[in-house]
């Protein structure tokens, strides 16, 4: 990591103009990360902007933004149209994938990329060409922000530990997945200048009805095979967020190794999300419906296809049929 560190304080001293991107319905990792970065570089004397999202549905992340607005702080959001990427270096943050991107077209737009990642490589990988760092067994792209901030040596606002400390646990479910010592390492860091827990942990709250619906769902679950379970949205549309959710919850039950969860979006499209306490690789499971991930995280996104077509084709994949 400290190579990559080098290489991107050199890289960022060579630009005027950074701009600074994360994946399309941004969380509080990627989002978050983007915004402590801004805030690293206004330290390094660096203006940078970030892609202003188009979708901004992560309940969590709006009221970590929110939070920080109220304590002054404005993040510089700029919408595509309105960057001028000449002369421009973008770097990318928890997404690695073309597809998935906050705006592909900026990608296009500017030549010199660097990406910050922790998810599997892509096919249609964004080319980090200026440099970049995509760890797998990285918790989050949090964990890799907050040691390049410990390795220049910047102090920040607490407040931003503390969104710091909330996108830790939003991708790792409170420290149930992913986790390493350097996860708890980076924890103890962000807790020890200041993140505050409780704020933290109402920012990843959610309200007890969603909860109840969640739960509605696990109760009707599916069993695949022995420790295998599925669970449906089969009543609304739904965001990826939300089965990604379910997904999560489904597998702290006593039994589950696999936990799956599907849905389908406002636009037809089906949502999957597999977890795994690591038996099972989940991100092979997730490649045969053209997604992909990792061991215990994966998930894939089917168009053209019903819930019960999709729920065939897990049944057939699962059972090795
Ligand atoms: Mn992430």
């Amino acid at each position: 990591m400290r190579d990559f560190f080098e290489e991107l304080t050199k890289s960022i001293k060579k630009y005027e103009k950074i701009i600074l991107m994360t994946h399309s319905t941004p969380d509080l990792d990627g989002m978050g990360s983007a915004i402590v970065f801004s805030e690293i570089l206004k330290r390094m004397n660096k203006d940078s902007v970030i892609v202003a999202p188009k979708n901004l549905i992560n309940k969590s992340l709006n009221k970590a933004i929110n939070y920080l607005n109220e304590n002054n702080l404005v993040i510089p959001f700029k919408y595509e149209e309105m960057i001028d990427g000449e002369k421009a270096l973008l770097i990318v943050f928890d997404v690695n994938n073309c597809d998935f991107a906050e705006d592909e077209n900026l990608l296009k737009r500017i030549k010199d990329k660097i990406v910050i990642d922790h998810h599997s490589k892509a096919i249609r990988k964004i080319d980090g060409n200026v440099c970049e760092y995509i760890d797998e067994d990285k918790s989050s792209v949090v964990e890799i922000v907050t040691e390049y901030l410990k390795y220049e040596n910047i102090k920040l606002d607490s407040s931003f530990y503390t969104v710091l400390f909330a996108g830790l646990c939003n991708d790792t479910y409170n420290f149930n997945f992913q986790t390493t010592p350097l996860t708890f390492m980076v924890a103890s860091y962000l807790l020890e200048n200041g993140a505050d827990m409780r704020k933290s942990r109402e920012f990843l709250s959610e309200p007890v009805d969603v909860m109840a619906d969640r739960y509605r769902y696990i109760k009707d679950n599916v069993k695949i095979k022995e420790h295998v379970y599925l669970c449906i949205i089969n009543d609304k549309t739904c965001s990826n967020i939300t089965v990604a959710k379910l997904a999560d919850e489904m597998l702290r039950f006593q039994g589950v190794n696999v936990s799956i969860a599907m849905g389908c979006g406002k636009d037809g499209e089906i949502f999957v999300s597999a977890r795994s306490n690591g038996d099972i690789d989940v991100s092979e499971l997730m490649r045969k419906l053209g997604g992909g991930g990792r061991t215990s995280l994966a998930a894939a996104v089917l168009k053209d296809k019903t819930l019960d077509e999709v729920k065939e084709m897990l049944e057939k994949i699962i059972k090795g049929e």
